[in-house]
């Protein structure tokens, strides 16, 4: 269809303005571009969705979703139009929300294309993009109104989203040239800023290796975990959770030269006596893992200081990795970080959990991110569903991992290792009954082993932002 029509109402609405603006960055800009003004011209915002469908076969969506909030009216016009659903995607609850992101009735598998009003980098579409996939939807088009040149549609492409655009912002320049709206003065000087802004955006941002952040982790133990990881080509940890010591031990050697954390629920073991202890740090040492006492502390600190390092277990004296609830607030890692002066020991805090139904709410998990700031020497990461920190210091372990299942009957709720590294961008895979309960457990570790490897592996080619 002929591009004047729109291009010239955007221009006679105000939606594209020239002169001279300052933009949020400080930059002096020669035109101003607000899209969200067409909402208000119903015709306009027909028009505009009417081409939107043409531009994208329909065969290839299921369902629409606006980019918020620009593109909602858009993506909502386009709805009423064609008769695709639409869902929403809710912007405030994106940092580390547990509660539902995307609204509208859809499932898992089906295509969903993004609406979108105006493409820079291409950062809010791909916001948009990840969150959609993270419910499980497959996004592969975007179809947008104009595309600013500097680089977004390029971003998309590397990413695997095509990007369908009614104008770039230079055709539209040319447009209103012609149609005698703007001189050439103008389209020049606004071509030559558009030019000078593309080399600042969008800009590369380096995702840092395990072996890197070795050298950054101000915990002796993440520094250990990450070098080891680097080393071993694993981020899985395994959890035999059994209860006898001679299945554990048995089942420990045989996952041993393909995992980097072993994790234990030493409680469990009916027959528990020293000798596990001591037969499981031999098996540490001949396969080179780390040990995590998965104990998740919840008491007063003085309480945890004896449960620490006294009592049955002193999982203070083997457990190079324990685990806490910061319900109490920080005397608890206070009371741990002092009953084992003399050892490297590291502390993750449980800031998610993978249970259906948890309390863990995004200000909960926020104050788990700031505790473990204030004690970086002792807390090395956490116990997590999703990267909560670019704080590289940080270790995110995540449970709740297994290739074929997607949940128990009693509230475990699984995702895959591709998904919990590559999506959720954390750094170890947790997993149990995974490779407990698979036919081969020998055959299962290395499979986790190798997914999650690849996830990490893919995360680590450069991304732009
Ligand atoms: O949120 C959590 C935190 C933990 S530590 N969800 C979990 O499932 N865990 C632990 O991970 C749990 O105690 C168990 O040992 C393991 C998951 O085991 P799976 O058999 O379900 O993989």
């Amino acid at each position: 269809m002929s591009s004047t029509p729109i291009s010239l109402k955007l221009f006679e609405i105000g939606a594209i303005k020239f002169g001279s603006f300052k933009l949020k960055s400080g930059i002096e800009s020669p035109i101003y571009i607000d899209l969200r003004l067409i909402a208000s011209y119903p015709e306009l915002l027909k028009q505009i969705s009417q081409a939107l469908l043409q531009k994208v076969n329909r065969e290839t969506y299921d369902v629409l979703c606006g980019v918020p909030y620009g593109a909602l009216s858009i993506a909502t016009a386009m709805s009423l139009q064609s008769g695709c659903p639409l869902i929403i995607r809710r912007k405030e609850t994106k940092s580390y929300g547990t509660k539902q992101v995307i609204e509208g009735v859809y499932q898992s598998g089906q295509r969903c294309l993004i609406i979108e009003d105006l493409i820079t980098s291409g950062a809010s579409i791909l916001e948009t993009a990840k969150d959609l996939q993270t419910a499980g939807l497959k996004i592969t088009d975007a179809a947008l109104i104009i595309d600013r040149q500097q680089g977004g549609v390029q971003h998309l492409q590397k990413e695997g989203i095509r990007v369908h655009a009614l104008f770039t912002l230079p055709e539209i320049l040319q447009e209103l040239e012609q149609q005698g709206k703007l001189s050439s003065d103008v389209v020049q000087e606004v071509l030559t800023f558009l030019e000078n802004q593309k080399t600042q955006v969008p800009q590369q941002k380096r995702i840092l290796s395990y072996s890197e952040r070795a050298q950054l982790a101000t915990n002796p133990v993440a520094k250990k975990l990450f070098a080891l990881m680097e080393e071993k080509e694993t981020n899985l940890a395994f959890n035999p959770d059994v209860s006898s010591k001679e299945k554990f031990l048995k089942l420990v050697d045989l996952v041993g030269p393909f995992i980097c954390v072993l994790k234990t629920h030493i409680d469990i073991l009916e027959d528990f006596d020293e000798s596990v202890i001591i037969e499981l740090q031999k098996l540490a040492e001949k396969h080179n893992f780390l040990i995590f006492e998965d104990r998740k502390f919840a008491d007063i600190g003085t309480i945890v200081q004896m449960q620490y390092c006294q009592g049955m277990y002193h999982i203070a004296d083997w457990a190079d990795i324990t685990n806490a609830h910061i319900l109490p607030g920080p005397g608890i890692i206070e009371g741990l970080k002092s009953a084992a002066p003399n050892k490297d020991r590291g502390l993750l805090l449980l800031a998610q959990m993978s249970s259906k139904g948890s309390l863990f709410t995004p200000e909960y998990t926020a104050q788990a991110v700031k505790l473990a700031e204030e004690h970086s020497d002792f807390v090395m990461g956490f116990i997590c569903q999703q990267k909560l920190t670019d704080d590289p210091r940080f270790v995110h372990m995540t449970p709740g991992v297994h290739l074929a299942s997607s949940g128990d009957a009693i509230g475990q709720q699984y995702n895959s290792p591709e998904f919990v590294i590559g999506t959720k961008e954390t750094d170890v895979i947790i997993v149990g009954r995974g490779i407990l309960q698979a036919d081969n457990p020998s055959e299962a570790v290395e499979r986790y082993r190798k997914a999650g490897w690849q996830a990490y592996q893919q995360r680590l080619e450069p991304a732009l932002i």
